[in-house]
C-alpha cells in the first residue's frame, strides 16, 4: 500500500510538473513549437474564424470566447510589442 501512495504521489507530481510546464509555453505559441515567434501570428491568422478547441489554440484565444478571430491576433500583437 505504502507503494502505491509513493507511485501516485510521482504521478501527481509530474502531473502538475507537466501543467506547469505547458502553462509557461502556453503564452503566445500558437502553434505549440515552444517558441513564441512571428510564425504563432501566421498560425493565428491561418486559424482565423475557428473554435480555439478544434485548432488546438486555447492558448491563443486571448479574450477567452472560446473563438480565434482577428480580435485575438490584434491581442497577440499588442502582447508581442510589450
Ligand atoms: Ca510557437
Ligand atoms: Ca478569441
Amino acid at each position: 500500500m505504502f507503494m502505491v501512495c509513493r507511485v501516485l504521489a510521482l504521478l501527481a507530481l509530474l502531473g502538475g510538473l507537466l501543467i506547469a510546464t505547458s502553462a509557461l509555453a502556453a503564452a503566445g505559441d500558437c502553434n505549440g513549437d515552444g517558441e513564441v515567434n512571428e510564425a504563432d501570428l501566421d498560425a493565428l491568422i491561418a486559424a482565423n474564424n475557428t473554435l480555439a478547441a478544434e485548432t488546438s489554440m486555447a492558448n491563443c484565444d486571448y479574450d477567452g470566447d472560446g473563438a480565434i478571430s482577428l480580435a485575438d491576433a490584434n491581442a497577440h500583437i499588442a502582447a508581442s510589442r510589450q
